[in-house]
């Protein structure tokens, strides 16, 4: 018995949604290459009726449809048979947000399993004896939880190794952790009348190093001042460092 490449098994009722965007760009590329694979299930193909039930009404009264725990427990209990391996995970608005450590932890590990929700939401007592982590992808609301799923395993993906070349994974490492990015530009070196920052054509690499720095600290202080009180806070580094001028071409 040979080992498998990373997998992820996605249980979803629009299994056909997958690999969708999955199958294009550098996760596409990476799955053409064999680097990692995708199943996709669909859930009602573990109903136990003619109609291919998979949800109720609520307990309790309230709008909606609930997932049937045991429709969902024979679908998990059948990937696990058929060679799934990894975490559980049900993609969730109330779930735990997903961080960039979180998609590295997965990519260390053999694969995961991703339960895609629908309707109002799954049975606990499934997510309680299955052993589910509840993963959200932030503070908005989605249809269901497939999108998610694949935003989930595009993250994770990329982090896996030989799917993205190695001078990008050195530069990834020296942003993770810290700013966002430094503006960009590229010709033309006029565009409606807009010039590029004179310093960038300067030559002048570490004027260039020095001014994109500020820059960077400059985006992260106005659209995510919670990332820089995180370094002021953890990293001594940065505590009592000089702060960039409005204008960082000014110095
Ligand atoms: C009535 C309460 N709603 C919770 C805000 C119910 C509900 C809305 C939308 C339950 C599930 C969904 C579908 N969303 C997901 O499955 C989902 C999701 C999301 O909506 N936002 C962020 N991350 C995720 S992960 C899965």
């Amino acid at each position: 018995m040979t080992t498998q490449p990373w997998t992820a098994t996605v249980l979803s009722i629009f299994p056909e949604m997958f690999p969708g965007p999955l199958g294009h760009s550098l996760a596409g590329k990476a799955m053409e290459r064999d680097l990692w694979r995708l199943a996709a299930v669909n859930l009602r193909d573990h109903a136990s009726d003619r109609h291919r039930t998979v949800d109720d009404t609520p307990f309790g009264g309230g709008s909606g449809m609930v997932m049937r725990p045991d429709v969902i427990g024979r679908a998990v209990d059948a990937a696990r048979e058929g060679g799934a391996q990894g975490p559980l995970l049900y993609l969730s608005p109330r779930g735990r947000p997903l961080t960039q450590s979180r998609a590295r932890q997965l990519a260390d590990g053999p694969g995961l399993l991703a339960l895609c929700g629908r309707f109002e939401g799954v049975d606990e007592r499934v997510l309680e004896a299955r052993g589910f982590e509840e993963v959200s992808i932030g503070d908005f609301v989605l249809s269901g939880g497939e999108l998610a799923a694949m935003v989930l395993i595009d993250a994770t993906v990329r982090l896996l190794p030989g799917v993205i070349g190695d001078a990008y994974s050195l530069e990834e490492e020296s942003f993770s952790g810290g700013l966002l990015e430094y503006p960009q530009y590229t010709r033309p070196q006029v565009w409606e009348d807009r010039q590029v920052p004179e310093v960038l054509l300067s030559g002048h690499h570490e004027r260039i190093r020095a001014w994109r720095q500020a820059m960077a600290l400059e985006v992260t202080r106005r659209r995510r001042p919670d990332l820089l009180g995180e370094m002021t806070g953890h990293n001594p580094r940065t505590v009592g460092a000089a702060q960039p001028s409005a204008d960082p071409e000014r110095g």
